[in-house]
């Protein structure tokens, strides 16, 4: 039997509006529009209360990497549930689908990285990656070393750690007070800048404003760098090849740890298995979730290299931070199988070797669409930026929200994107075919064109 009995569309639309505060929502407009009532998915498809067919080429909200109807992920939470549904690890105790979970993590992450901390999200990995960092200075006898940086427009999460870390200015207004000590420097963002510069030079110049804002805080008052390889619900926003070395050379020159924020470029989205071995970075600190378990089951956590972990340990007595669904045995269960699906299909080198650069080619031929003024990807995670005039590349007028009504077409005629002002967005699954790839640019190619006809 169904757990949720049926009602028609409808009355879906009905409660939901009445009853359900959705996250990120404008419920006044959504009162109006009516939710799209989701009812089940298969492979990369999801389907509608209607039951049209739309290839999701979001992966959820960037998470269901190893696609969807996995039965091997759906045993694997129904046998731990019946086995041990609950358990914590607080009070000296474990159990065997965290332990086994966090062996893997291990294997599947750089050398540095020997141990993990779960949560139950990305935004609690971020709030617990802030603890450590913070904690490891403390015990290092440099309890002034308090200050995150970030990078303006970056996303970590939406508690008021995540929010305080995260960039995006509208989100950063509402509520009030935010956590203290954190800083914000430019992105590495060049499609956004006024190209002057190259891209390389330009990507050098924004890890140097890492530098700046080290020699204007004090080096001895910053306890951590933190940044999305890739950023992703900011605009799938690539930074230019020297990027991320050169922020690398900065953190080890000040002494200040690294942290890759890896929530959506972890478990092999951008072809590698974390955005760090992508970038070929060593960072001090990964934050991660959503790939983990594919999203089907809430799990998060924070690996922890040998440089932090010893010092936790060796000097740290106890540390006053955990949750109650840290290493959730369900969820563990689910990583656990999930990671093992990704190994044995190869998912991580499908998209390095064979996905990613086929959809990449697929995706750059877009250019060619006179509404269209750059794209970009890597793995299977990329952009196209939408603009007024080719030439120029001049944006259309912000309240023309031609990235919206591009996105709307795109879900009507059944693809889901996203649009980030007018930027559009797409991660889709890791096991996507060469078919589905086609079938993702032949939509993106009308929608486009009904785009024009729209706003022309
Ligand atoms: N870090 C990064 C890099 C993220 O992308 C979080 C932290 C927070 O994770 P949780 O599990 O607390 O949501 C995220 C989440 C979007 C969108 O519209 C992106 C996220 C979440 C919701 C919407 O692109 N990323």
């Amino acid at each position: 039997m169904a757990i949720v009995g049926k009602r028609s569309r409808s009355e879906w639309q009905e409660l939901d509006s009445q009853h359900y505060l959705h996250p990120f929502t404008d419920h006044k407009e959504l009162g109006e529009k009516k939710s799209r009532i989701i009812t089940r998915a298969d492979g990369v498809y999801i389907y509608d209360a209607d039951d049209n067919e739309i290839l999701d080429g979001m992966s959820g909200l960037w998470c269901v990497n190893a696609g969807y109807g996995r039965n091997e992920l759906v045993e694997a939470a129904r046998k731990q549930l019946e086995e041990l549904p609950y358990y914590n690890s607080f009070f000296q105790c474990a159990h065997p689908p965290s332990i086994e979970l966090s062996r893997m993590l291990v294997e599947v992450t750089q050398p540095q990285f020997n141990r993990v901390f779960y949560t139950g999200s990305g935004s609690e990995s971020i709030d617990t990656m802030i603890r450590i960092a913070r904690r490891y200075w403390e015990l290092r006898g440099q309890p002034d070393r308090q200050i995150i940086v970030a990078r303006e427009n970056a996303y970590h999460g939406s508690t008021i750690a995540g929010t305080s870390l995260g960039g995006m200015k509208a989100q950063r207004k509402q509520g009030g007070m935010l956590v203290p000590g954190i800083e914000h420097i430019e992105q590495p963002y060049w499609f956004g800048s006024d190209r002057s510069l190259s891209p390389e030079e330009f990507g050098l110049q924004a890890a140097r404003a890492l530098l700046q804002k080290i020699e204007e805080v004090g080096a001895d008052k910053v306890a951590a760098f933190v940044g999305e390889p890739i950023q992703g619900a900011g605009g799938v926003i690539i930074p230019p090849e020297a990027y991320w070395s050169e922020i690398q050379r900065i953190c080890r020159e000040h002494d200040i740890l690294l942290v890759t924020d890896e929530v959506i470029c972890g478990f092999g989205r951008l072809g590698e298995w974390f955005g760090a071995d992508y970038y070929g970075v060593t960072p001090d600190l990964m934050t991660f979730a959503k790939g983990v378990t594919s999203g089907y089951l809430p799990l998060g956590g924070v690996m922890v290299s040998d440089r932090v972990s010893d010092v936790l340990i060796d000097k740290g007595g106890e540390f006053y931070h955990g949750f109650t669904y840290s290493g959730h045995p369900a969820s563990c269960a689910v990583a656990i199988e999930n990671i093992r699906i990704l190994q044995r299909e190869n998912l991580v080198e499908y998209t390095k070797n064979e996905i990613g650069p086929y959809l990449q080619k697929n995706w750059a031929t877009l250019l060619e669409h006179p509404l269209v003024g750059e794209t970009r990807m890597v793995g299977l995670m990329g952009a196209f930026e939408i603009v007024k005039d080719k030439g120029s590349l001049e944006r259309f007028d912000e309240d023309d929200s031609v990235g919206t009504i591009c996105r709307d077409l795109l879900v009507n005629n059944g693809l889901v994107m996203r649009a980030v002002g007018d930027t559009i967005v797409t991660a889709p699954p890791l096991n996507l075919s060469r078919e589905q790839a086609d079938e993702m640019i032949e939509k993106t190619w009308k929608c486009l064109d009904l785009t024009a006809a729209a706003v022309s």
